[in-house]
């Protein structure tokens, strides 16, 4: 645990210093929410499993989809989690958030074959291999990709809100690393510190989790929406948090641990922060697409 937080410690230092369908568009406009929308409880992986096929069947829409550069997604649904753990830091103070609308979140990882698809530019050679996991990518080569791939799909992909992360992640588990507490388990579905050779994996080769995805956990830590702020969960809305407000060092959320951190790093409920401009051989993402839901599919 004293390494956890050495880790951390030196996190926050360098920052200050520093169905299977076929391939189609599918423009997402933002829409607001069902007013009646009453979202499911996910406390359990059986539930998150059965929502995301009922909200399938209810959008009409597949439960996986592939878009024009074969970037591949899986579908979530609304509903409410308890996100957070008690941690040693404090930092993850339970709570209980509710996602009001479904989305579209990327199956893996965006890999290096996908940026240069959308790019047409080859970034990163840290771990080359088509499969493996765009890195060493700020939050702002992030925008320069959804861009790119906004234009190219007339779509309106961006990145997951924090909360989306994890709710996402977690796909009804309660357990720190999503299929139990132990490190056999975190085995299952990351690659980091403890069996990764310090070095990033091919995405899609650990176990998903209900939802369908792959390396929420370990490989690249994800960059997210929201501006990192330690207290916004004590202040933030129930329904759909998103911190648009920006601190001072530009913090941007990471989610998920990396390959070369440890077991406390990579679980589901850890908060870590990078500096926007910033980037690492350790950094990645994974994308959103927003589904709009009629009023007349609400509950
Ligand atoms: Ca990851």
């Amino acid at each position: 645990m004293r390494r956890a937080i050495g880790v951390l410690a030196l996190a926050a230092t360098l920052a200050a210093g520093a169905g299977c369908g076929g391939p189609k568009a599918m423009p997402a406009p933002e829409t607001p929410p069902p007013s009646d929308t009453a979202a499911d409880v996910m406390d359990s992986p059986a539930k998150a499993a059965a929502a995301q096929r009922a909200w399938a069947e209810r959008l009409n829409r597949p439960v996986e989809w592939t878009n024009s550069v074969g970037m591949r997604f899986r579908l979530i649904p609304p509903g409410e989690f308890v996100m957070g753990a008690d941690d040693l830091m404090g930092l993850e103070t339970p709570h209980v958030v509710r996602l009001t609308r479904p989305f579209y979140l990327g199956m893996h990882e965006v890999t290096r074959r996908e940026w240069e698809a959308v790019t047409s530019k080859t970034h990163s050679t840290f771990f080359p291999g088509e499969d493996m996991p765009i890195n060493f990518v700020t939050w702002y080569h992030v925008q320069e990709f959804l861009s790119a791939l906004n234009k190219k799909e007339k779509a309106g992909y961006r990145l997951p809100t924090e909360a989306e992360w994890e709710y996402a992640a977690r796909a009804g588990s309660s357990s720190s690393f999503i299929v139990g507490n132990a490190m056999p388990d975190l085995d299952r579905v990351a690659w980091y510190a403890g069996n990764s050779g310090n070095a990033l994996h091919p995405v899609g080769r650990k176990e998903s989790n209900a939802f369908g995805l792959h390396d929420m956990l370990g490989n690249v830590w994800e960059w997210c929406e929201d501006f990192y702020d330690p207290e916004y969960y004590g202040i933030s809305p129930r329904e759909d948090p998103k911190n648009d407000t920006a601190t001072t060092f530009r913090y941007r959320s990471l989610r998920g641990g990396a390959m070369y951190f440890n077991a406390y790093l990579c679980r589901v409920s850890h908060r870590a922060w990078y500096q926007e401009s910033r980037s690492e051989k350790h950094i990645g993402f994974r994308v959103v697409l927003p589904i709009a839901v009629e009023s007349s599919e609400g509950r």
